[in-house]
Formats: C-alpha cells, structure tokens, sequence
C-alpha cells in the first residue's frame, strides 16, 4: 500500500508513500487515492486533512513517467480522467484540505497541492509543470486549476516553460500561502488543522461552499449565495454555542 490515511481528532492525515519512484502516481496509487477519499468523504467527525508526501525528498514527483510512456491514446485519456476524478473528488471534500509540501511538488504533484485549499511548503520545496518536456500537457487538472490559482501570465509562464521554481517563488506567485523552514513544517501544518479543527465545523464547511461555489459565477450570485448560508448557519447550534460562549466570557465548544 503507497497510501496511508489516519485520523486523529479530528484530523485526517492522507500520506502518499512510494519511496522508489519520489511518490510518482501510477494508476495503483491513484486508485489507492481514490479509495481513501471515498472512505473520508462522508464522515463528519473529519474537520479537516492534511495531505502529504512520504520521505524528506519529495511530495509528489509527477504521474508516472514510466507507466505513461507506453500509453496509447485512448489510454493516455483514461489515464487522465481517472488523475481528473480522483482530484476533484478531493477538490470537493466538505472540509478543509492542506496540502503539506517538504520537497518536489512536480507535475500531477502540483496538481493534488492545486486541488487542495491550502498549501503550506517547506523553504525546500520546488514546483513546477514540467509535462511539455515530456510531450504532453498537465493533464490532472492543472491547466484548469494553475490559471484559476496564480492567473493566466504566470500559469502560462510556468506550462509553457517547465521551468521548476523554489518555494519562496511559489509563494510570490500566490501558488502557496505559507512557506516555513524544513523543521517547522509538520508543525506548522499541524498548528493551522487544529486552529481550523476548533472552528464551527458546520461554518467552515459552509464557507468552503460559499467561496468555492461563489467563485464559479458573477459577484452577484455569489453574494446571493453568501447570503443563503449565511441565513443557514442560525439553523444550527454551533452559531447558538459560538455566540453564547462569547456573552459568557468563556471559549466555545465544537
Ligand atoms: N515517474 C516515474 N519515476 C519517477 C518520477 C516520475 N514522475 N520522478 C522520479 N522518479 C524516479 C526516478 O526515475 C528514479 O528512479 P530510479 O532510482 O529507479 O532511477 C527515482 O524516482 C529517483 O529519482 P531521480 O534519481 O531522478 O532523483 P533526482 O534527485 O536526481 O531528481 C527529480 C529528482 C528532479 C524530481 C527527477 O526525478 C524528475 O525530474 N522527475 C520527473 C518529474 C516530472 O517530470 N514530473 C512530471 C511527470 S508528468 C505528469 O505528472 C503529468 C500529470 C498529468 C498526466 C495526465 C496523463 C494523461
């Protein structure tokens, strides 16, 4: 098993491990993915996960390049949907991901951080696109996910050169939202699941619908949307507790 997946209160940890390949995603690995999506998906004692690569060296070195190089088309095209439902399905956890980066987020590697809601990098991480060296295009969303992330220029600029960049460039570009020294990473990432994990969990899934569905259409709609799940969160007894723990001068409890 390259995939391993813990929880811990609250906080589920999903540790993709392959150390001969740098944790390069072959279709047992995406399907092994997949599987424990699924298991998680639906459990609402998860507040939020944590994904990560085994070892110091690398996050995710890429798909396979070894198990591509032979691919037919059609193939090659199932090969990408399977990467392309396995990310989405992560994309659209009802809690919070982190994607926890300590060394190369390459290729289908970016593309997990990219489907996360937030990534945190060590000093020593390196990203990139690298697939136009190889004679094929990011293929598990990235060409959809980078642009949406970083904005057209930049996402444009790293596809089309493969250029592989340093952590503190990921975070100029908006690509990572928090970069730490190698040491303080694990903890760091640790530090950001349980202030999240302490939150409201019904309002911090609602927030993730509010941004993530607000950002597909107009402003408008999208302030009609918050609106809505606004209005929803008076339905349930975490805004009663949140509110009544603050009158009471005393913390809430979730
Ligand atoms: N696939 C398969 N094996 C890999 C991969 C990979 N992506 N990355 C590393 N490995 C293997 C190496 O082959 C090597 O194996 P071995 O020891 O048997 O020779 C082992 O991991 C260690 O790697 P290196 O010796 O190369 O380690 P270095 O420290 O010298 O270099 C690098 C590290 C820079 C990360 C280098 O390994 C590298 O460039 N790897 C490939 C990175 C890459 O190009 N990734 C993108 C792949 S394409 C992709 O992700 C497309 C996604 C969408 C697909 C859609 C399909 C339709």
């Amino acid at each position: 098993m390259a995939v391993e997946c813990v929880v811990e209160n609250g906080i589920a940890k999903i540790i993709i491990d392959r150390p001969k390949a740098l944790n390069a995603l072959n279709s047992e690995v995406l399907q092994e993915l997949k599987k424990a999506i699924a298991e998680i998906q639906t459990r609402t004692d998860i507040r939020v996960l944590l994904i990560q690569g085994g070892g110091e060296k690398s996050f995710v070195a890429g798909a396979d390049i070894a198990q591509m190089s032979d691919l037919n088309p059609l193939e090659g095209s199932e090969f990408g949907r399977l990467g392309q439902e396995v990310f989405s399905s992560l994309s659209e956890l009802p809690f919070p991901t982190i994607a926890v980066i300590q060394g190369f987020a390459l290729g289908g590697g970016c593309e997990i951080a990219l489907a996360c809601d937030i990534r945190i990098a060590s000093e020593k991480a390196k990203f990139g696109q690298p697939e136009v060296g190889l004679g094929i295009i990011p293929g598990f969303g990235g060409t959809q996910r980078l642009a949406r992330l970083v904005g057209p220029g930049q996402a444009k600029k790293l596809i089309y050169s493969a250029d592989i960049i340093s952590a503190a460039q990921a975070l100029a570009i908006g690509l990572v939202e928090q970069v730490v020294a190698p040491e303080q990473l694990n903890e760091a990432a640790l530090k950001l699941a349980q202030m999240i994990a302490a939150k409201s969990p019904n309002a911090v899934r609602l927030a993730k619908i509010a941004i993530n569905q607000g950002l597909e259409g107009s402003l408008e709609e999208g302030m009609r949307l918050e609106a809505s799940i606004f209005g929803l969160c008076f339905a349930s007894p975490e805004q009663k507790e949140g509110m009544t723990a603050f009158l009471e001068k005393r913390p809430a409890k979730f």
